[in-house]
């Protein structure tokens, strides 16, 4: 009959600990939330690994270059795009992977900079009324 009373309060004292471990548990994926949570900031706020220049206009043209050639390759990371609109009659706008942005859009004329992630496949850059009129080019992110 001791015996029998021992092992029940042996195994309460199981029971109990299964409680504290559970409830430890849940404070580990709180902390380890939290930490996942400052990482992604701290990465989406990377500064950029090189720069891009965009131009549309003044005439039918539209361009993107790096150090000062025609974009053609391109490593995949961040980027500062800076893009020179030269004409109320154009817009610049990026589409790729994961992205489709209008940088200046038709009306505006001056100097617009954004940062862009780029990742690995064909980027597109077109004025968007004169896609048509062949005002587009395309980059390769590897
Ligand atoms: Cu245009």
């Amino acid at each position: 009959m001791a015996l029998l009373l021992a092992v029940a309060a042996l195994t309460l004292g199981a029971v109990a600990c299964g409680g504290d471990d559970s409830s430890s548990s849940d404070d580990q994926t709180t902390t380890e939330a939290a930490m996942t949570e400052e990482t992604t900031t701290s990465g989406g706020g990377g500064s950029a690994s090189g720069t891009l220049e965009g131009e549309t206009g003044p005439g039918f043209e539209i361009e993107v270059k790096q150090d000062g050639e025609d974009a053609e390759t391109v490593k995949a990371g961040s980027y500062t795009l800076d893009v020179e609109d030269k004409s109320d009659m154009h817009n610049f706008r990026l589409i790729g992977p994961g992205m489709d942005e209008e940088v200046t859009d038709v009306g505006f004329v001056g100097e617009k900079s954004v940062t862009v992630t780029l990742k690995p496949g064909t980027y597109t850059y077109q004025c968007d009324p004169h896609v048509a009129s062949g005002m587009k080019g395309t980059f390769t992110v590897t």
